[in-house]
């Protein structure tokens, strides 16, 4: 049995599908998890998730990855653009990583263009919402097959 796929959802994610659905879509967190857990199955993987607001839980939830994921799939949200302690962590991760972003981070404001992550990322998707995070799964699952 390998390790599972961990996911990490940053600060406000938790409000998925229920503000700015014109931005942000209409699926919920909760739905977003439950697709990944059953695309992670069809390859015969498992995953787990963390959803925090909180940049140290994040960072913690990284630091297991080293030794307990067999890969990492993060939207670090607004923490993608500013955040040097989340890239730190990331660096320390052997671990294939995809960086996921719901929406299109370059149609956006000049600050979003620019994350933190991507340069410690085997891959970036970003823009095309929920399906991101089934593609991320797909690719970690090439990887380590
Ligand atoms: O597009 C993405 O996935 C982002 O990571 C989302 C972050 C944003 O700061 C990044 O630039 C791009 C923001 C997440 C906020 O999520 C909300 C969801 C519903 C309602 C309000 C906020």
């Amino acid at each position: 049995m390998s390790k599972p796929l961990h996911i990490i959802n940053g600060p406000n994610l938790n409000l998925l599908g229920t503000r700015e659905p014109d931005v942000y879509g209409t699926t919920t967190l909760a739905d977003i998890e439950a697709m990944c857990a059953a695309r992670a199955d069809t390859h015969g993987l498992t995953t787990l998730c963390l959803q925090s607001n909180d940049e140290g839980e994040m960072v913690n939830f990284i630091q297991a990855a080293r030794t307990e994921a067999s890969g990492l799939i993060i939207n670090a949200g607004a923490y993608s653009h500013t955040s040097v302690a989340i890239l730190d962590a990331l660096q320390a991760v052997q671990v294939p990583i995809i960086e996921v972003h719901l929406s299109n981070i370059f149609a956006r404001e000049e600050f979003r263009h620019h994350s933190y992550v991507s340069g410690v990322a085997a891959g970036v998707i970003c823009g095309l919402g929920a399906q991101g995070y089934e593609m991320a799964i797909d690719a970690l699952a090439a990887r380590l097959a």
